[in-house]
């Protein structure tokens, strides 16, 4: 495929939106063509079941099992409608978690069987890996408390205990490790702007051929 899919990844409140913004800005003023989108929640369908996973539970528990085969769902879904046609475009997509989310959270986090989760993955991507992963790495309770300031309601996720989340950081700091020429660590600790100057020179080392075109 002609185009590039650069996924986002962290723990909550790591500044992922944030730099989606602002590589986006940087990439349209290259006059590249730029699609942001998310998981869950890039297509109609995945809004529905965004708000099935996110919102406030109240009295309706989601399975363990549930959670992860509708997190599945919204990635099938995703990759065909989204993520295929818009590549085949050429087109730079910026996309705010990916298949790394599943293990960090569903894996390492809630301690779900790590090879059915593989086999999800790549039954609902078809095997489309991003070309780069950006791991935005901010301790723990520094990305909660950025998002305590933004917002008082947690959502379901956000309201588990801090262990969990420590367990999700640990899954990043071991895909990192396994994969490193696809994921990438960047200190997400460091301001707004020098977290967007590494993410500019990132993209710079790994794509200029691309970018120049
Ligand atoms: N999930 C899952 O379990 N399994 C899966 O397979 C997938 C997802 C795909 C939704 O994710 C949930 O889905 C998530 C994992 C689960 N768990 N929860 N809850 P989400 O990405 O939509 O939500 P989030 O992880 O909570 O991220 P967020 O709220 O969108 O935050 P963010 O995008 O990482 O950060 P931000 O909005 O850019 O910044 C947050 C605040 O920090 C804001 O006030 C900024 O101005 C501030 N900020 C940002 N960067 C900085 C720096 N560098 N310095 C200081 N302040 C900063």
């Amino acid at each position: 495929m002609d185009g590039k899919l650069i996924v986002f990844e962290g723990v909550e409140g790591c500044g992922k939106t944030s730099q989606m913004q602002l590589c986006s800005q940087w990439l349209e003023s290259l006059g590249i063509s730029v699609l942001l989108t998310r998981e869950p929640g890039g297509t109609e369908l995945g809004i529905d079941i965004r708000r099935l996973l996110l919102e406030k539970a109240d009295n309706k528990p989601i399975a363990e099992l549930t959670e992860l085969l509708l997190y599945a769902a919204d990635r099938a879904q995703h990759v065909e409608q989204e993520l295929k046609p818009n590549l085949a475009k050429g087109k730079y997509i910026l996309c705010d978690r990916y298949t790394e989310s599943t293990i960090a959270y569903q894996g390492y986090g809630r301690g779900l069987n790590m090879s059915l989760i593989k086999q999800l993955n790549y039954i609902a991507t078809g095997g489309l890996e991003s070309d780069l992963t950006l791991w935005l790495d901010v301790d723990v309770e520094v990305g909660l408390a950025r998002k305590r300031g933004d917002e008082q309601i947690f959502d379901r996720i956000e309201q588990e205990a801090i262990a969990f989340h420590h367990r999700v950081q640990q899954g990043y700091v071991e895909l990192a490790a396994l994969y490193p020429e696809r994921i990438v660590r960047i200190d997400g600790n460091l301001s707004k702007e020098a977290v967007h100057q590494i993410i500019q020179d990132n993209l710079r080392d790994r794509f200029q051929p691309w970018l120049a075109r």
